[in-house]
């Protein structure tokens, strides 16, 4: 395929920062070379600048709604232009609003069907309504849906349908979520359910619903806190249960042999809270997976202690 690389500095989705130097985490753990590796093409087109705030409304608890809505602007332009694969490096996952928004345009711009897959702990469907936190990275899947209270951010021209979101990992979501996302026809699998499924009957059949459309377009968000903080210590928002190596890597194999991602979020990695770039490498080997890597293309020493 062919990729490009696009660093997104996005750290103001939340009070707590440290998702700054994510792309140059993933640069560090060698991700290009690792896709290369793969036979891929891939362009590394720099960081983005969101240029100045937008002014927005809303409650007065939002953390720096100016910054997130400049940022969803910009994104959106960027990834309804991308022409190939890209690779949304983030910052944190307040950068979705922008990177799915645009990516749901290019979708309707070609007349193609448009589906998410949420791979996460957390729902991300507060509003900025809802949200208690007042941090914006909890609202993307709400403002790619098209649900009120955006004030002041992107007009949402491309709004993603419910039935056509799928998320897996969930152990964390909010009372104000829950019973808004509960009243869609998302497709919701929480952790409780991923131990007596495992992860691959749940991702195949939601697979099975994007192979059914018509030349379909399929964003994947990858949040670092989807996988266990055993494996995946380098994220802000760490929740016990998450997805272990095995089943991370399951996720991504089924996604590649689909031949249907479109598109990728890599969000939420905090290299400040990283043993040693051991969080960002394995997401970059997680992408490498999704991207045609296979367990027989791995050397037997295994992952993470060379
Ligand atoms: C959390 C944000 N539910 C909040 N969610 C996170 O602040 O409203 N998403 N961390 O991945
Ligand atoms: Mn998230
Ligand atoms: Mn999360
Ligand atoms: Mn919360």
């Amino acid at each position: 395929a062919d990729i490009t690389l696009i660093g997104v500095p996005l750290d103001c989705g939340k009070a707590r920062q440290g998702c700054l130097m994510g792309p140059d985490a993933y640069r560090v753990a060698g991700l290009q070379p690792a896709l290369e590796a793969l036979g891929h093409s891939v362009t590394d087109m720099g960081n983005l600048d969101p240029g100045p705030d937008l002014p927005t409304g809303g409650p007065a608890h939002l953390v720096q709604p100016g910054a997130v809505a400049a940022w969803t602007k910009r994104l959106a332009e960027v990834g309804r232009g991308i022409e190939g694969m890209p690779v949304f490096m983030g910052g944190d996952h307040a950068l979705a609003l922008g990177s799915v928004a645009g990516m749901a345009q290019r979708a309707q711009d070609a007349d193609r069907p448009f589906f998410l897959l949420w791979l996460d702990a957390h729902s991300d469907y507060h509003t900025p309504l809802t949200t208690e936190s007042g941090n914006l990275h909890g609202t993307p899947v709400a403002y790619v849906t098209g649900q009120p209270g955006f004030d002041g951010f992107p007009e949402v021209t491309a709004p993603v349908s419910h039935g056509n979101v799928c998320m897996i990992g969930l152990r964390s979501v909010d009372p104000g979520e829950r019973d808004r996302l509960a009243a869609t026809d998302a497709v919701l699998h929480d952790m409780r359910r991923i131990d007596e499924t495992g992860m691959a009957a749940p991702l195949r059949a939601f697979l099975d619903l994007v192979a059914a459309a018509e030349n379909p377009m399929l964003h994947v968000s990858l949040d670092v806190d989807f996988l266990d903080p055993s494996i995946a210590p380098a994220v802000g928002t760490t929740v016990p249960g998450g997805a272990t190596f095995r089943e991370a890597h399951l996720v991504m194999e089924l996604l590649s042999e689909s031949g249907l991602v479109t598109s990728l979020d890599l969000v939420e990695l905090n290299p400040a809270l990283d043993e040693r770039g051991r969080t960002a490498r394995l997401m970059v080997d997680l992408t490498a997976s999704l991207m045609g890597k296979r367990i027989f293309d791995r050397p037997t020493r295994g992952y993470g202690y060379a």
